[in-house]
């Protein structure tokens, strides 16, 4: 396809308007931009995958965009191309977020060798996560060689950062709590490096006691597969502290990994999980599109719904209407 042609060669180029508009396509939830794509990501994939894929998360508020922008610029800094990614269902529902972003991450917004992505608005979090990741395709194959995906970590498995990502960067505030709440729904799992954000004035301290207290706590955990420890940090986007660290730390990690070949891995299972997932919303889609099940799902919710069917019987006499086209409906 033409069009196609034209789009591909441009976000090769590295022409930022380019890839803002194949970003664009890939989040389309119209059937007929779906063809096109599909093409343009495979197209895209033989020139993706070189780079990182960082995933930085934490409850709003913890500081995540100042922290990328501060990291974002020291990478710039030392000869990389940043592109970042924000999935954020709360900044969507206000629609905040675009605007928060630009501000709190001005400095990096207007470098060349930046590229700021807001979350895309609409759609379910199955789609965004969908659309993030197709995004970081397009990123790498436009010559971005950090992809950094920005995300309230509060537990939404569906957002699936961490199915994405090659390493995960969580941002606690000493104080707040959220060391127990992020153990609890094993956020801390998932994260490579842990960082006691907003340490400056007052809050150092704070934040060097709770960094102790949890190397403690994890140290009487079991070992993750990796076999790795998570690395805990302390920093301040705003005084700059920790940030040199925080890159040297992930650098450092990132190299250990593509080395030992569990990045390669690691990516594998996430596209077959991917590719699980996408079965399973398109299988979803087809079910909840077909027209004898619309006939019957109103009734067969209300039986449900009153305890006169089971749920169980229910599902499986949709799912017959389903395969049968209602052929066998008594
Ligand atoms: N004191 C202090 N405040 C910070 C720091 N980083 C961010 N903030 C403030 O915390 C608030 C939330 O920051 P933001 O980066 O938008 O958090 P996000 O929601 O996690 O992306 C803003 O008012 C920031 O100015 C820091 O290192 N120190
Ligand atoms: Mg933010």
């Amino acid at each position: 396809m033409h069009d196609l042609d034209a789009l591909f060669a441009a976000l090769r180029s590295g022409d930022r308007a380019a890839l803002g508009r194949a970003i664009t396509l890939v989040e389309s939830q119209r059937e007929s931009d779906r063809t096109m794509a599909n093409d343009l990501v495979s197209r895209c994939m033989p020139y993706s995958g070189a780079g990182l894929r960082l995933g930085i998360t934490g409850i709003p508020g913890a500081g995540k965009s100042t922290l990328i922008e501060a990291l974002g610029n020291a990478l710039i800094d030392r000869g990389h191309r940043v592109a970042v990614l924000a999935i954020d269902p709360s900044s969507a529902r206000t629609g905040g977020s675009i605007l928060g972003d630009k501000t709190r991450m001005e400095r990096l917004s207007q470098r060349t060798l930046a590229f700021i992505r807001p979350s895309p608005t609409g759609g379910h979090l199955g789609g965004v996560a969908h659309a993030t990741r197709e995004t970081i395709i397009l990123c790498e194959a436009a010559g971005y060689d950090h992809v950094i995906v920005e995300t309230v970590g509060a537990g939404q498995s569906e957002l699936e950062v961490d199915g994405m990502t090659d390493l995960n960067v969580l941002l606690l505030i000493a104080g707040a709590g959220d060391e127990l709440q992020g153990m609890k729904r094993g956020i801390m799992e998932s994260a490579d490096v842990i960082v006691f954000n907003k340490a400056d004035g007052d809050a150092k301290v704070r934040a060097e006691n709770a960094r102790r207290e949890l190397r403690g706590v994890l140290d009487l955990l079991p070992l993750r597969p990796s076999g790795r420890k998570a690395e805990l940090l302390v920093a301040s986007a705003q005084d700059g502290s920790g940030i040199d660290e925080l890159r040297s730390v992930i650098a450092q990690r990132y190299q250990e990994d593509r080395a030992s070949g569990s990045v390669a891995v690691r990516r594998a299972e996430q596209s077959l999980h991917w590719l699980d997932r996408a079965i399973d919303l398109g299988l979803r889609d087809l079910f909840q599109g077909n027209t004898v099940v619309q006939q019957r799902m109103a009734a067969v919710r209300d039986a449900v719904r009153n305890g006169s069917l089971s749920p169980f019987a229910a599902a499986e006499e949709l799912l017959v209407l389903f395969r049968t086209g209602g052929a066998l409906r008594p």
